[in-house]
Parts: structure tokens; C-alpha cells; sequence
């Protein structure tokens, strides 16, 4: 029997190595890792029958353990291959990824190359059998793992192929024995593999699959004229469509076959099944966002189409997203071309970009077409109506949504005003809130952006007295600050989150500058206290005054300093300044922002607790006694309201 030489076993090194490793080949070796053997040999059948030669696959789980399959395509090659000098069923059977050498140029879609082959199937079996029939001609060959040496070598050509006979037949038949020393259990399971197949038969309409258990006496023949018409069918058999039947798109472009059903169910979930080759791709790729490209674009040209005729002004005014239009869809998108690249984290995910735009001509067209068909202006319609709902909701979700954050805010939106610094280390950051959008330009001229952030307040925000603290969390300059925090408020607040060491508040010397200061204070006071407790909070000292004499200058933060320093001085010129504003951005850094010669006070949960009575104060009506109180007690440039200590108060 044996007529293998040693020039066989060399050859089978690769297959060995299958042996030693089958996790690599095959994921596991458990119940999938014996199955995917199976899908192996299926999917060379199938890749057969697809590209048009024959159409039937036979599938059968036989008593002794073994399954087969069957085809009536072309048959395996048989002559020999002119660089491995072995028949074509040989290098198949024996060579790694086999499907490289012959597949490619031979069939259109090179489907079967996602597998690792047919090698792969006859390295991990017992033995492994192969009859094919062809030009007249009957050949077998049979393949064995031997134990030789104390060592299994597997998938050893043990009769190498050979013409057996005469026939009128056309197709190729391989049965195989799982090898129980790889597979725990080598139990085929009949549900999985019909489940399998039954998927198989919608990718390929037309195509008799049967599949046939010895070993219970059962036989089923699966075949969909509809292909994945049925498909989209079958999946929403239990559910409400809203229209029958489905939409079918299907056409060739640049060697790419792309076909895809659609049809829409009364819930709001959406399901795109998409295959590549036959190949699964729940993970999507480009494909798929091709196919919802079309999708959007060709549903939108729609609503505008019927909008213009004066059908429904109103919808006008709905600006639709994509997602609107795939709620409730369910779709089978199925793509058939050549050299596919997976990735993603299970490589189910298609990568090819040239899929993208193919897919998207092919659905365009054939959507455009559909509903420009007067006979299918009511499915239009329908899925508009479903659309229009799902808007509706989505804007009212997001309305509550907004709502929700404002009053429990976890805010990582509206930080677009924000001039971030680049220094990732939360350690040395530091973020200044400026009162105006013009002081915020120039605080950004002037910071050191490594690590200085600037975030510009307009003008005065919170300007009205009266606004209770719900509704100063509606407010954006608020959600803006929270944003760029990071620490989430009230409940929610995380000090690990925190994005700057020190959080800066940087407002005029004034009546606006005071009260802006005051509101902020409370509301860290009230939703961010910990910030307060751990230091972090700072009110930055603008200098009041700048005194000049022939050959110096000073700044004066306070009117104390500039008493102390002006005594002493005979000729000198004074500036106050009003505002950041008057500062130029130099200025504003030496004199204000620059760790190495600013003044900021560090905010303690006494100066918190008395900004929150003022605003408290601030929220009566009577606008006399409160102005008198700020003027008292909230101004943080009297130096004995706000003890000021320079830099041994900022705490390092
Ligand atoms: F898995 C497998 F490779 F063992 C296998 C392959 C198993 C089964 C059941 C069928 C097949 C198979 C392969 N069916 N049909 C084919 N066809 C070819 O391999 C083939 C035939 C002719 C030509 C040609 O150019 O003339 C090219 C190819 C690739």
C-alpha cells in the first residue's frame, strides 16, 4: 500500500509544522478548530461553484467518523505542477496555502484564499482521500499521517494520484478522518455545519447544497434562487418588514461583484450583514461604508426631491444623519473580488480601499434607479416616515441628554474655545480663565504654551444676578469650564481626572471682573469643592498700577505697594490699568502669568464659602445693599480680604 519515499517526507515539513502549531492554522483545537477542517474543503467547493463551473455541493457526515464532499465542477488539477513536479491535487494537498499558486489567475473572485487551505485540513487528519473526475478520466489519491520513528508525519502522499478508471462524471470528491490525537472530541455537529451551509446557500443563489448525516439518517437540500433576498427574508421572518419584498441591488464593477438586499423592520436596531468571498465581516470595512455612503446620499436626494415638488415643506427643516436612515434596516451586503485585505482586531474587518467607492457606485445607481421608479415611491416614503421619527427622537434624546449634563454634567464638549497647552502631564499644567475674548488673545500671545491653557471667557457670561445656580450650569461658558476640567461635577467628580495643577482665574480689577470671579468661586465651591480643599483653584493678580521713572519701572498689585514704592519717588509717571486688556502680551506674561514673578492667590474654602454667601446675596432683588457688600468684601485686590502672599501661597 505505502509507496511514499523518503523525498515525501521533506516535502511535508510545512505540514508537520501544521502539526506542532495547530492553533496557528486553525484557532483552536476544539470543536471550531474540527469544523473549520470541513469549512476548508467546503469553501474550495463553493469558490468552484461560484465562479460558475457546476452547481452542487454535497456534504456528508459519515458513520466511520470521516466527512466528504463533493462537487460537480471542473475537478482538482491533475497534471503536474512544472516547478513542484507533483500532480496539482498533490501540491493542493501537501503545500501551504496552495490556493496561491493555482486560485489566483484562475478564478475571478479568489475566493478560497482567505482559508489556509486545503493542506492545512489533511495535515491535522488521519488520512485523507481524493477522487477526481475529469476529461473522461477517474484519478485517486490518499494521503495518510504515519507514525515513523516515534514521530507523526503528517498528510504523507501515501498513494500518490493515479488514473483509476473511466467515467462520464464531472467534479471532485474529498473525504477525510479528523485526527483524534489533535481533536479532543472528532464529532461533527450536524446543526453547525447545516447552519453554515445554509448561510453558504444565500451567498450563492442557486446553488443545491445538501447535506447528508449517515449517522442519524437525515438529509436536507438547501437552495435559494432569491440568494440573499431570502437571506434578508429569512432574518426578518419573525419580525414586522415594513415592506415586501426586500430591495435587491446587484452589479459588476472594475472586477468587483457587489450585491446587497435591504428591507426595513418596525424596530429602531440596525443589521448590516456583510461578507467579502463568502467571508463574514462583522467587524465592517470599507465595504460596508460604501454601501451607507449610498445609502444616506441616495434617501436625502430623495427627501429633497419630493420636497421640491411641495410634497412636505416641513421636511426641510430635518436635518437628517445617517443613522436615521438605518434604524430599523436590515441589510446583507455581499462583495465578491480579488486580493482582499482583513484587519482589524479578528481581521473580519475589510480593508481594501478601492471596495469603498465601488461599493457606493454600485448602490447609488441601483438605489437611485429604485426610487426614482414611480411604483416605489411609497417604500420611499415609508422608510422617509421611519427616518423622520428616528430624527425626531434622536434630536429629543439629545435634548435630554444636554439637559441631563447640565444638571449632572460629565461635559467633554464646547471645549473648542479652549487654547489647550501641549504638555500632557497634569502635574505642571495650568489652565487661565479669562474674563473676555480679547484678554484671551492675549494671554495666548503671551503664556508659555508648553503648559499654560487659556480659556477665554466672553465677555461677562454670567451676568445676570439673578441666574440660580441650575441655570448657571446651563450656561456654556460654565459647561466649557467643566469640559476642560475634566473632573466631572457633584457626584461624578473624579480629582484623578483633572487636567491642570492649577486652575487660574484671571478677570479685570473691576465690578464685572469681581462678580465674574465670585460666581466661578461658588460654582467650584458647590460642584467642584475638592479643588478648593486640594489647592488647586487660583485668582491671578493683574498688577492696578504701573510707575515708571527715568531708569525704572514697577508694577503695583495692590494700592498698599504702590503707596510704599511712590513715597520714596520724586519724578515718576503712573499708568492704571483698567483691564487685562490694556496690557500687551509681554506684559501680561511678566507681570501676570510667568511662575517666576506673578502674584496669585490661592483660593482656601473660607474665600469659596464667602463668594457663594455673595452670590447668594446677589439672587435678592434689592440691587443697593448688594453693591455695597461686593465693594466690601469681594474685592480680592484689597489685600486684607484676600490675604495675599506672593508665591509661598501657591504652595511649592
Ligand atoms: F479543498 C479542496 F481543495 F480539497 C477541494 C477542492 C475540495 C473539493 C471538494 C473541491 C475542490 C475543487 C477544486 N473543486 N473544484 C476545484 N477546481 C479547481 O481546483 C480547478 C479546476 C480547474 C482549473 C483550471 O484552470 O482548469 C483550475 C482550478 C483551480
Amino acid at each position: 500500500m505505502a509507496s511514499y519515499d523518503s523525498k515525501d517526507l521533506i516535502v511535508l515539513e510545512g505540514l508537520d509544522a501544521v502539526r506542532m502549531r495547530p492553533g496557528m492554522y486553525i484557532g483552536t483545537t476544539g470543536l471550531k478548530g474540527l469544523h473549520h477542517l470541513l469549512w476548508e474543503i467546503i469553501d474550495n467547493a463553493i469558490d468552484e461553484i461560484a465562479n460558475g463551473y457546476g452547481n452542487k455541493v454535497v456534504v456528508t457526515l459519515h458513520k466511520d467518523g470521516t466527512a466528504s464532499v463533493l462537487d460537480n465542477g471542473r475537478g482538482i488539477p491533475v497534471s503536474p505542477h512544472p516547478k513542484l513536479k507533483m500532480s496539482g491535487v498533490e501540491v493542493v494537498f501537501t503545500q501551504l496555502h496552495a490556493g496561491g499558486k493555482f486560485g489566483d489567475h484562475n478564478y475571478k473572485y479568489s475566493g478560497g484564499l482567505h482559508g489556509v487551505g486545503a493542506s492545512v485540513t489533511n495535515a491535522l487528519s488521519r488520512y485523507l482521500e481524493v477522487n477526481v473526475y475529469k476529461d473522461g478520466k477517474k484519478y485517486f489519491a490518499r494521503f495518510e499521517s504515519i507514525e515513523k520513528n516515534g514521530k507523526i508525519h503528517s498528510g504523507v502522499p501515501v498513494e500518490h494520484l493515479k488514473e483509476v478508471g473511466n467515467t462520464t462524471l464531472k467534479g471532485s470528491y474529498v473525504r477525510f478522518l479528523p485526527d483524534d490525537r489533535v481533536f479532543k472530541d472528532i464529532n461533527f455537529d450536524y446543526d453547525t455545519v447545516y447552519e453554515r451551509l445554509k448561510e453558504t446557500a444565500f451567498l450563492n443563489k442557486g446553488v443545491h447544497i445538501e447535506l447528508i448525516d449517515e449517522r442519524i439518517n437525515k438529509q436536507e437540500t438547501l437552495c435559494y434562487e432569491g440568494g440573499i433576498r431570502d437571506y434578508v427574508t429569512s432574518l426578518t421572518m419573525d419580525k414586522k418588514p415594513l415592506f415586501v419584498p426586500p430591495i435587491y441591488i446587484e452589479n459588476e464593477i472594475d472586477d468587483t461583484y457587489v450585491s446587497v438586499a435591504l428591507q426595513y423592520v418596525d424596530n429602531y436596531t440596525e443589521n448590516i450583514f456583510s461578507y467579502v468571498n463568502n467571508i463574514p465581516t462583522p467587524e465592517g470595512g470599507t465595504h460596508e461604508v460604501g454601501f451607507k455612503t449610498a445609502l444616506t446620499k441616495v434617501l436625502n436626494d430623495f427627501v429633497k426631491k419630493h420636497t421640491k415638488e411641495g410634497k412636505d415643506k416641513k421636511d426641510k427643516e430635518i436635518a437628517f444623519i445617517g443613522d436615521d436612515f438605518r434604524e430599523g434596516l436590515v441589510a446583507v451586503l455581499s462583495i465578491k473580488m480579488k486580493n482582499v485585505q482583513f484587519e482589524g482586531q479578528t481581521k473580519t474587518k475589510l480593508g481594501n480601499v478601492e471596495a469603498r467607492a465601488r461599493v457606493e457606485s454600485v448602490c447609488t445607481q441601483g438605489l437611485t434607479e429604485f426610487f426614482a421608479s414611480k411604483k416605489n415611491e411609497n417604500i420611499g416614503n415609508i422608510i422617509i416616515e421611519k427616518a423622520k421619527s428616528a430624527a425626531r427622537v434622536r434630536q429629543a434624546a439629545k435634548r435630554a441628554k444636554d439637559l441631563a449634563r447640565s444638571k449632572n454634567i460629565e461635559t467633554s464638549m464646547l471645549i473648542g474655545k479652549l487654547a489647550n497647552c501641549t504638555s500632557k502631564n497634569a502635574d505642571i499644567n495650568e489652565i487661565f480663565i479669562v474674563e473676555g475674548d480679547s484678554a484671551g488673545g492675549t494671554a495666548k500671545q503671551g503664556r508659555d504654551r508648553y503648559f499654560q491653557a487659556i480659556l477665554p471667557l466672553r465677555g461677562k457670561p454670567l451676568n445676570s444676578e439673578k441666574k440660580r445656580i441650575d441655570q448657571v450650569l446651563a450656561n456654556e461658558e460654565i459647561r466649557t469650564i467643566i469640559g476642560a476640567i475634566g473632573t466631572g461635577i457633584g457626584e461624578d467628580f473624579k480629582l484623578d481626572n483633572l487636567k491642570y495643577n492649577k486652575i487660574i482665574i484671571l478677570s479685570d480689577a473691576d465690578q464685572d471682573g469681581m462678580h465674574i470671579r465670585c460666581i466661578l468661586l461658588t460654582f467650584f465651591f458647590r460642584y467642584m469643592r475638592p479643588l478648593i480643599t486640594n489647592g488647586n483653584i487660583y485668582v491671578g493678580m493683574p498688577p492696578l498700577y504701573k510707575v515708571t521713572t527715568k531708569d525704572k519701572e514697577w508694577y503695583c498689585y495692590t494700592d498698599e505697594e504702590l503707596n510704599k514704592i511712590t513715597s520714596n519717588l520724586k519724578n515718576y509717571s503712573l499708568q492704571r490699568y483698567k483691564g487685562l486688556g490694556e496690557m500687551s502680551a509681554e506684559q501680561l506674561w511678566t507681570t501676570t502669568m510667568d511662575p517666576a514673578r506673578r502674584s496669585m492667590i490661592r483660593v482656601t474654602l473660607e474665600d469659596a464659602v464667602m463668594a457663594d454667601k455673595e452670590i447668594t446675596m446677589w439672587m435678592g432683588d434689592d440691587v443697593g445693599p448688594r453693591k455695597d457688600y461686593i465693594n466690601k468684601n469681594a474685592n480680592f485686590n484689597k489685600i486684607d480680604t484676600f490675604k495675599k502672599n506672593k508665591e509661598d501661597k501657591e504652595g511649592n
